[in-house]
């Protein structure tokens, strides 16, 4: 798979913000794959701590023989210290214990530089907001994270990246800056089975370590949902969703609904909006997965 086509009417090499997970790996390998430019990768606090993030990230990438830089995000959220209140959900080691098949790589040191270009998020929003805040020449902003209707997955409530720093979800969102969200309701219509996960570890050498890893949480969960791969889908094709204009903003500061994103559903929206993901080709995002997957070295 080349370059995109949709990717080269964007401006600027990409910034990739993830948050350390299997599924941001798969991203990763995507963008690999696709032969996306990619400026830097942002390493921010996800289910680990940012140190333990970057350092997957780094050795992530070097196995994916790719040269972006690993920057550092954040270590804190804009409304005050992230919560403690989070598992590992990818494992202590943010690849479901497999991060020992990863190639060894040098700790990250070094803070995130200015998002001046197109934005892929995969994880909270505290530095997307921060750069936005800061006048710098942030251009349109692919996030997963959110949810329309059908709750939460760290609360009844929240969304995991929004619920991570839901000031800056609020600040994003809210501010009108070009956004698309990718929310929950749209990524875990897309769950792979066991059968999913073997074709894409059968797809390249790329998607062989990934799907790898894939498969541990498949095992555990039953199925594996690839929300930060069909975000990346989103972003390579997004005519494989249907795209509905819409006021969102983001709780920040409810008794029992911090982080939850509020969408006005009641007509779409006039400018300013955030474009919301709300239904999906599935089919063609798993096998547009694969494609770029299929394109990623190792
Ligand atoms: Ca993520």
């Amino acid at each position: 798979m080349t370059t995109s086509r949709r990717f080269e009417t964007l401006a600027g090499a990409l910034h990739v913000v993830v948050d350390g997970g299997v599924d941001d790996g798969l991203a990763l390998a995507m963008l690999v794959g696709a032969r996306v430019p990619i400026a830097q990768v942002v390493a921010t606090e996800g289910s680990r701590p940012l140190e333990q993030t970057a350092l997957t990230t780094a050795r992530l990438l070097v196995s994916l023989g790719c040269a972006a830089p690993v920057r550092l995000g954040a270590a804190s959220g804009l409304g005050g210290p992230y919560s403690d209140e989070r598992d590992p959900f990818h494992g202590e080691d943010c690849f479901a214990g497999l991060s020992h098949r990863l190639h060894p790589a040098t700790p990250p040191n070094e803070r995130w530089t200015a998002l001046e270009g197109p934005v892929l998020a995969t994880g909270a929003l505290t530095v997307v907001a921060t750069a936005v805040a800061a006048g710098q020449k942030v251009g349109e902003v692919t996030w997963m994270g959110g949810s329309v209707s059908t709750g939460g997955n760290m609360t009844a409530a929240a969304e995991f990246n929004a619920w991570m720093d839901p000031v800056a979800a609020d600040a994003l969102l809210g501010g009108g800056h070009l956004t698309r969200m990718i929310p929950l309701d749209v990524t875990t219509r897309c769950p792979w089975t066991d059968r999913d996960v073997q074709a894409l570890k059968a797809c390249s050498a790329a998607g062989a370590f990934v799907g790898a890893a894939a498969e541990v949480l498949c095992a555990r969960d039953g199925r594996f949902v690839p929300h930060d791969a069909v975000a990346t889908a989103a972003m390579l094709d997004p005519t494989l969703f249907h795209w509905v204009p819409r006021r969102v903003r983001c709780e920040t500061a409810g008794i029992l609904t911090t982080g939850e994103t509020v969408v006005d559903r009641r007509r779409p929206a006039e400018e300013p909006h955030t474009l919301v993901a709300e239904d999906v080709d599935r089919d063609g995002v798993k096998q547009l997965v694969l494609n770029a997957v299929a394109g990623a070295g190792s």
